[in-house]
Formats: C-alpha cells, sequence, structure tokens
C-alpha cells in the first residue's frame, strides 16, 4: 500500500539535499569543533557556511546572536526560565504575557513558572482563531518582563499578528518571544521586517533534521543560559556542537526559503483544493479563514465523527493525519482549539489536522478526500451522536 503523509506540522521528510550535505560529518569528518587539531578545525569552514546560511535565512544581523540548540522546546524554555532569572528572580519584573493555544513547550513551562510566583496571563484567540495585538497591548503592566506568541499555530496554521504585537512590545519597552516553528519555511520570517527580540526555530519542521533548533537573540540581549557546561556557543548554550546537525539546519533553512514562493502557490492550492473535497461533506467546519492560515493546514471537525476513529480509519488506509499536536495525541481533553473558537462542546473531540509539504502531490490530495469522505460515511452510520 502507497503511504500518503498529511502530518508535515509533525514533522517533515529529510529534504533529500539536506541528507547530502550532512552525510560526511559522521563518518568521515566526525570531529569535534572544539578540538584543536585538523580533525577539529577542519569542520569550521563549514559550519561557518551553515552558520550564515542561518544568519541569512532570518535576515538577522552580524551582532545579532543566533545560539544552535537541541530543539524548539529547548529554545523555547530558555527563553522563558533566561527572563525569568534574569528580570524576574533577579530582577523587578514579576508578569510574562502568553495565550492559550501555545505549543505544550511553552504553555507547561509558562505554568511551570507560575508554581515559582510568575505571574501569567493567558490571552484567548477570538473566533477567527487568532490573538488581537490590542489584547496584547492591554494586557500590558509596569511588571510585564516578557510577551511570548506563536507565529503560527500548529493545529490551525493560523498566522498571529507578531509584527503589530512586536510594535506594541516595543512602543512599551516590553521584550517579545515567538515561537516560528510553524511558520518557517511556511510564511517569510524576517527579523528585521518583524522587530522580535527572541525567536525559536526546529529544522525537522522544514525539512531539516530532528534534534537541532536555534534560537535567534536580538543584539545586545543577554540571557542567562538553560545548559551550562563548556564554552561553546560563547558559554551562552553548552554541549557538544552537532556538526551534521548544524550544516542540515544551515541548508534546510536557504532551501526552504528558496521554495517559499512554491508554498504560496503549489502547496496552497493543493491544500486548497483538499480543503474544498472535504468542505462537500455536509456537517463539517474548518477552522479560521484560509487568507489568515498558513498555506499547508487544514484543520477540520467533522460533526458526530470522533477524530481519534477518523484518525485511525485514514491510517488503516495508509494515510497519516493528527487529531492536532502530536505530542498532546494520546491526550484525552477537549481540542484547545476547538473550545477556543467557542464552538460547541460536542464538536471538542472532532479535530483532524491535515498538513501538506512541498513534495505532497495532488494524486495524494485526491486520494485522501476519496478515503476521507468514505470514513466520514462509514463513522457516521455507527455514530450514536449523528
Ligand atoms: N509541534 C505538532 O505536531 P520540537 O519538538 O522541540 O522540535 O518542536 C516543538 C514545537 C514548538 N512549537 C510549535 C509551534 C510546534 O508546533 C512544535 C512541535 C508538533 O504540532 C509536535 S508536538
Amino acid at each position: 500500500m502507497d503511504r500518503i503523509y498529511l502530518d508535515n506540522n509533525a514533522t517533515t521528510i529529510l529534504d533529500p539535499m539536506v541528507k547530502q550535505a550532512m552525510e560526511p560529518y559522521w563518518c568521515d569528518k566526525y570531529g569535534n569543533p572544539n578540538s584543536l587539531h585538523s580533525f577539529g578545525t577542519e569542520v569550521h569552514p563549514d559550519l561557518r557556511v551553515a552558520m550564515n546560511r542561518l544568519y541569512q535565512g532570518l535576515n538577522a544581523s552580524e551582532e545579532d546572536d543566533i545560539l544552535v540548540t537541541g530543539c524548539a522546546t529547548e529554545s523555547n524554555n530558555t527563553v522563558l526560565k533566561g527572563v525569568y532569572f534574569d528580570l524576574i528572580k533577579n530582577g523587578e519584573k514579576n508578569h510574562i504575557v502568553t495565550t492559550t493555544v501555545e505549543h505544550p513547550c511553552v504553555a507547561n513551562t509558562c505554568r511551570f513558572l507560575e508554581s515559582q510566583g510568575v505571574k501569567v496571563t493567558w490571552l484567548p484567540v477570538n473566533r477567527d482563531a487568532r490573538v488581537e495585538a490590542e489584547a496584547v497591548r492591554h494586557a500590558l503592566t509596569e511588571k510585564t518582563a516578557l510577551v511570548s506568541v506563536m507565529w503560527a499555530n500548529n493545529e490551525t496554521g493560523i498566522v498571529f499578528p507578531v509584527r503589530e504585537i512586536a510594535q506594541v512590545c516595543r512602543e512599551r519597552g516590553v521584550l517579545f518571544h515567538t515561537d516560528a516553528v510553524q511558520a518557517i519555511g511556511k510564511v517569510k520570517v524576517d527579523v528585521r521586517d518583524v522587530p522580535v527580540d527572541f525567536l525559536s526555530l526546529s529544522a525537522h519542521k522544514f525539512h531539516g533534521p530532528k534534534g537541532i533548533g536555534a534560537l535567534f537573540v536580538r543584539r545586545g540581549l543577554k540571557l542567562s543560559p538553560l545548559l551550562h557546561g563548556g564554552e561553546q556557543m560563547s558559554g551562552k548554550r553548552a554541549g557538544t556542537l552537532n556538526v551534521a546537525g548544524i550544516v542540515g539546519m544551515g541548508l534546510a533553512l536557504e532551501r526552504a526559503n528558496d521554495h517559499l514562493g512554491f508554498e504560496e502557490t503549489e502547496v496552497r492550492r493543493l491544500r486548497d483544493r483538499l480543503e474544498d473535497g472535504l468542505l462537500k461533506l455536509p456537517d463539517v467546519l474548518v477552522v479560521g479563514r484560509r487568507e489568515l492560515r498558513v498555506p499547508n493546514t487544514v484543520f477540520i471537525s467533522v460533526r458526530g465523527v470522533e477524530g481519534e476513529s477518523l484518525l485511525w480509519d485514514l491510517n488503516k488506509s495508509g494515510i497519516a493525519a493528527s487529531t492536532g499536536s502530536a505530542c498532546a495525541s494520546e491526550s484525552l481533553e477537549a481540542s484547545p482549539i476547538i473550545t477556543a473558537i467557542g464552538a460547541g462542546s460536542e464538536l471538542s473531540h472532532t479535530g483532524i489536522r491535515l498538513s501538506l509539504s512541498r513534495f505532497t502531490t495532488e494524486g495524494e490530495v485526491d486520494t485522501t478526500v476519496k478515503v476521507f469522505t468514505e470514513a466520514v460515511g462509514r463513522l457516521r452510520a455507527i455514530s450514536a451522536s449523528y
């Protein structure tokens, strides 16, 4: 059976060119870049190329910092806990503003900080599943240390008004962090155009390798490190550098940016084709207007059908989707997004996320519409609530 992968917001296939570029660093150029001998030093030029690709990819300036991390989860923890240590525990502030729809690596870190006495404001999303910049403005106080709002939501694909939020934070002198994991490679992410202070990313979401991410830190800002140890990354993030990962992430970012036009036209066309096909079903609801979403995502609620059941039915036919965030897929709680947009509680377990990539084909989309439609028919026939 040919399988169809429509869970690209969970992770993506490694770009074959990225795989090829990473090959030499396991068995050939395997030196530790901090070693003084030739095994160590021979990788320095390659690391420089990769780091330059990261700086160019985000349009960062030389004075900005880009710390390489193990994943976006680490990048997000570094910002939230660093700000906590520097401005709250050892400073005068006591308040963080975030949203109710952040990824668990932001939300659970904020909950942990609440347990340490930090006041956290959780901003809800509106009917468009978006957070409003004005809501951020109203939440700010003299004591606010940080605003953390994602660039694009992982479940719905909704793009948040980060430029306006960055502006509000600038005006009020508050630090702004954005988790850009689901934006990179889907929409333009430029740290000069949108003046964020901190930005997190994870390479495996844009056809790079797993286990490597980055944190952009605007020039002049200091953050206590999350990982103390050696002098790697100038002591800002200790641990032996993952050379293959850095090379892969740099190239993957460059190639993702090169494909932004394709994403905007072809991936969007296929996503819309998929969505139009699914919308022919009665009693379905797609969350968030298309023009507000990244080009690859559709989150659809099918009345009378449990997301889990549909997921397994699709899986039997070789189609990979998800009910939302992959790392919450074993949770039986109501979908936070469906709850947030104010849809009835009878819809709270009916969401399915389908996410495409530049490797998705039209044939795959058409097969998915057919299989999805048949599965919904089967499941509704035995549904007690439909
Ligand atoms: N979201 C999803 O299915 P890591 O695991 O550290 O590489 O990335 C974490 C992460 C952080 N922020 C956002 C917005 C994310 O979407 C993710 C990963 C996947 O939605 C896996 S849970």
